[in-house]
């Protein structure tokens, strides 16, 4: 019998971070022609979505001028969308989102989940992202009564609006590490479930982040947690278990390690006989 090609699980967005300061690539694609080669090469490497941002929500982070994101960001959606790789706009800025939809984005990657309307006008898909505070304070003292039911409760009402407002196709995102410990990150990777229920496709977003660095640093004998570059065990680890939870996309830095992981647990590809 015929064993067809396995369908991957899950779908993955990579990102090019348009920026000089961003936490793991910034200064490194801030020139657009760097920037619309590392799209390519991402969506050469598997990549879904090619998410492009131009200010960096990294923790203790300032606001970016407006005028300044929308130089950033729009000559690179335009190439991009010029050469037909589907492009997300990580913004919260709404002239940002305008800009970007008219330059050819498919969707609105919004971490402040207030743009649905933008993303409506323009016929786009939108992901809602759950954030506690503002970049510049948000790790200060991040506080919940149950972290799980409180992101989903917003994330929910967050993505009605967005149907409301026309958005036919409406993603959700936790947000780890945007307002959250360590521990409030665990217990939303760990009940995934919860967000899996609501039926809206849930996004993760872990890649290299601060809470690998943590955890790999519990496992060093010296203690030593590893740079943001220096993360991929992690990243690769929690993309899988996402996807064995339920998330339907996972947001990534390295693709190609990603695609070929997500390919490793195509067991439903197996015959049983
Ligand atoms: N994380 C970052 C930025 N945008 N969007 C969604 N939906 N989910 C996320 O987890 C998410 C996001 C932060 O990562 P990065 O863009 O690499 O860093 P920086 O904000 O420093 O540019």
């Amino acid at each position: 019998m015929q064993v067809s090609r396995p369908r991957r699980h899950g779908l993955v967005m990579g990102v090019v971070n348009v920026t000089p300061d961003s936490f793991s690539d910034g200064g490194q694609y801030l020139d657009p022609d760097a920037a619309v080669a590392r799209a390519r090469a991402l969506r050469e490497a598997g990549a879904d979505w090619v998410d492009v941002g131009g200010e960096s929500t990294r923790p203790g982070a300032t606001p970016v001028p407006e005028v300044e994101e929308l130089a950033r960001v729009v000559p690179v959606v335009r190439a991009l969308a010029e050469a037909g790789i589907p492009t997300s706009i990580d913004t919260r800025t709404p002239a940002v989102a305008e800009a970007a939809l008219a330059a050819g984005a498919g969707m609105v990657n919004d971490i402040s989940a207030r743009l649905a309307d933008r993303a409506a006008a323009a016929g786009a898909a939108f992901v809602a992202m759950h954030m506690q505070g503002e970049p510049g304070t948000m790790q200060d003292a991040p506080a919940y009564r149950d972290v799980v039911a409180e992101v989903r409760d917003h994330l929910v009402a967050r993505a009605e609006a967005a149907r409301a407002a026309g958005v036919t196709e409406v993603w959700i995102d936790p947000g780890i590490g945007f307002g959250k410990s360590l521990d409030h990150n665990l217990a939303l990777l760990a009940n995934l479930d919860v967000l899996v229920a609501t039926g809206y496709p849930v996004l993760i977003g872990t890649s290299r982040k601060g809470m690998l660095g943590t955890l790999a640093a519990r496992a060093d004998t010296a203690g030593v947690a590893p740079p943001p570059g220096d993360r991929l065990e992690g990243s690769l680890a929690t993309a899988v278990w996402a996807v064995l939870r339920g998330a339907s996309m996972v947001r990534v830095h390295d693709v190609a390690a990603t695609v070929r992981a997500l390919a490793a647990i195509e067991t439903e590809a197996v015959p049983a006989a």
